[in-house]
């Protein structure tokens, strides 16, 4: 038998520990790497028994600070967000701090001149991300090709860090230009309207498209087979993220190849707020673990993918 004196909520009588209460943020639904990050962000929150307040901001700014201010006057334990832009931030950031609630931002980060700001970013490194594309393309394609960009969303990290690490790559290789860069806003629909317009104008000269994220690339291919261009082919097609629709288009022969960026980011997000509550340190950067895949294994790992 237990001598040991009751603690807590074990005791009787005792206070009910309180529910934990978080607001999280969330950009809109414009990916189906964000409907997974949703997901595993909301899906966590259950297992745990969280009381998460969900808010989704329809891929506006201001919808997002609105949402963080209610927070604030909710008096949240924590505020979790996942900043649509990088700028912009630092009014409603500086009002939370004052409330003494912990910021975690995931899957982006801001720009700031106040980094104690925010708490922690738990995210992917989409230079990184970049980097691995555009050296995946240069083996591909002997370090030759005419280079058609979708860019993500304006302003946001992951357009302005894919752009920069891949650019970054290609001054390595004279014969590997970017001919035409364009944003389609990290959705399917704007990537197969933007990629209409490149054939258009250009049709002769596209030999390779890469594709800030999946969904804009399965836009693009919907349009390179529309107008018979046989994309995986005779177009090289490189994206990000590594969703099913993106592994289903690789094993149909239509994109070679995906940087895998993790959505699954739920467990981590709530043990990071757990050790915050704590008051333990945690890292300014928690970093996740990406790899590319390609066409040639695409069938043989399609089956284990979570998202
Ligand atoms: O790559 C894209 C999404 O912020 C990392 O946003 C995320 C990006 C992701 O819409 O599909």
């Amino acid at each position: 038998e237990n001598k040991a004196p009751a603690t807590g909520a074990e005791g009787a009588g005792a206070p009910v520990a309180k529910k934990l209460t978080v607001g999280f943020s969330q950009v809109g639904a414009e990916s189906a790497w964000r409907t997974a990050e949703t997901n595993s962000i909301r899906g966590e929150a259950e297992k745990r028994g969280v009381d998460l307040k969900f808010a989704d901001a329809q891929g506006k700014q201001a919808q997002q600070i609105q949402a963080l201010t209610s927070f604030i006057a909710q008096k949240v334990d924590a505020i979790v967000l996942a900043p649509v832009v990088e700028t912009g931030w630092d009014v409603v950031l500086t009002r939370a701090k004052e409330a003494n609630i912990p910021v975690i931002l995931v899957d982006r980060g801001i720009k700031t001149s106040d980094e104690s700001l925010y708490t922690t970013l738990i995210a992917s490194d989409f230079v990184e991300e970049g980097r691995m594309a555009a050296e995946w393309l240069a083996k591909k394609t002997n370090g030759k090709a005419n280079i058609y960009e979708l860019q993500g969303t304006t302003g946001a990290a992951p357009a302005i860090d894919r752009k920069k690490g891949f650019e970054e790559v290609l001054q390595k290789y004279p014969d590997m230009k970017i001919v035409k860069s364009q944003s389609a806003d990290f959705t399917r629909a704007k990537g197969k309207e933007v990629m209409e317009a490149f054939i258009k104008s250009d049709r002769e000269q596209i030999q390779a498209v890469y594709a800030h994220n999946d969904d804009m690339a399965l836009g693009a291919i919907q349009a390179l087979d529309e107008a018979g261009m046989n994309p995986g082919k005779d177009v090289t097609l490189i994206s990000v993220d590594g969703v099913k629709g993106a592994f289903e288009a690789m094993v149909a022969g239509k994109l070679n190849a995906t940087v895998e960026c993790n959505p699954l980011l739920g467990p981590l997000v709530f043990d990071t707020i757990n050790k915050v509550r704590a008051g333990e340190k945690v890292e300014k950067f928690i970093k996740s673990n990406d790899q590319l895949f390609e066409q040639s294994t695409a069938a043989q790992v399609i089956g284990s993918r979570e998202y």
